[in-house]
């Protein structure tokens, strides 16, 4: 599948970014339009361009998602205080940038529900 957008080529080390967390199948980089103290993207190597393109096969690798979520968490000291996760899907849901990603937002108390 091929993937065009900024993610993807973030992903491929193609163009820079603030990366705080990477592993085998997922990068984690800093958002540039920051919502929060702290507000990471968490985008899989292999382009899912939304949730809803995500299949059975693809199960374990979201999982894999949230946890590095949860390391940057707690690498950035607010495990404990605690912290959001949330992935937009398509335009209802906010979605700009067609690379499935996790934000991670912490280091705030956070209002709910969101806008
Ligand atoms: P969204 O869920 O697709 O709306 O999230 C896209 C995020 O990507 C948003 O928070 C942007 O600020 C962020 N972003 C970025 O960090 N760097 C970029 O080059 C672009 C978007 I384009």
């Amino acid at each position: 599948m091929s993937d065009d957008t900024i993610f993807g080529k973030i992903a491929r080390g193609e163009i820079p970014a603030d990366i705080v967390y990477e592993d085998e199948h997922a990068v984690a980089f800093r958002d540039l339009n920051p919502q929060a103290p702290t507000h990471v993207l968490v985008i899989p190597r292999r382009p899912i361009a939304t949730l809803n393109d995500a299949g059975p096969d693809d199960a374990e690798l979201i999982g894999r998602l949230f946890l590095a979520a949860a390391k940057v968490a707690a690498q950035e000291g607010f495990a404990d205080d605690g912290y959001r996760t949330v992935i937009n899907c398509n335009a209802d849901g906010g979605q700009t940038v067609y690379h499935l990603h996790v934000h991670l937002l912490g280091g705030r108390p956070l209002q709910w529900p969101p806008g």
